[in-house]
């Protein structure tokens, strides 16, 4: 298996206002373009490099030797599902999911609010999740590279709060960047596809 960056679900340019295609150049074509490679070159003859992306982030979390592939895998699979957060035409949320919402949260409008608070409330780099666990769903944040993948979580949607992800088109404003993720950008029925799984 060899490692790839995935093409962008949507047109560099279709974001925009929300993220612009400058961001979107930088964030896809240079940072995620740069974990792959970077994953690629250390796997390169080892055993990881015919792992799956998943096997290896699970292979390799926690372990001190290991830490530099971890995170450059960890990244390609957290950015590969974050293009895969991000639609170009604002959705409602989709019954399915706006019910699991409303049990765990109490409504959707609640549920923003709180998914904005956490992703503004992460320290430095990181990012903010919803997971599906055994007793419903729930937000999570990580760290740099840190994923719920590690730690036999389902995650069913996700926003990049490193400052790459937002500087370009709101500076230090990132709870605007998540208030315009949850409002306009987020990818509502990929994530409910995954809850129905
Ligand atoms: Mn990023």
């Amino acid at each position: 298996m060899s490692f790839t960056l995935p093409e962008l679900p949507f047109a560099a340019d279709a974001l925009a206002p929300h993220m612009s295609k400058d961001t979107l150049d930088l964030h896809h074509g240079k940072h995620h373009r740069g974990y792959v490679a970077k994953l690629v070159d250390m796997t390169k003859d080892t055993p990881l490099a015919s792992k799956s992306v998943e096997e290896i982030v699970r292979a390799t979390y926690g372990k001190d030797d290991q830490k530099g592939i971890f995170n450059n895998a960890a990244q390609h699979w957290n950015h590969s599902f974050f293009w895969q957060s991000l639609t170009p035409k604002k959705q409602e949320v989709p019954k399915v999911l706006a019910d699991a919402i409303s049990k765990a949260f109490g409504d959707v409008e609640t549920f923003k609010t709180k998914f904005v608070e956490a992703g503004a409330g992460q320290f430095g780099s990181g990012w903010v999740w919803l997971v599906q666990g055994k007793d419903g769903l729930s937000i999570v944040t990580t760290g740099n590279a840190d994923t719920p993948i590690a730690h036999d979580q389902k995650p069913l949607l996700v926003c990049d709060v490193w400052e790459h992800a937002y500087y370009v088109d709101y500076q230090n404003r990132r709870p605007d960047y998540l208030k315009v993720f949850v409002d306009q950008l987020a990818n509502w029925e990929h994530a409910a596809e995954l809850l129905a799984k």
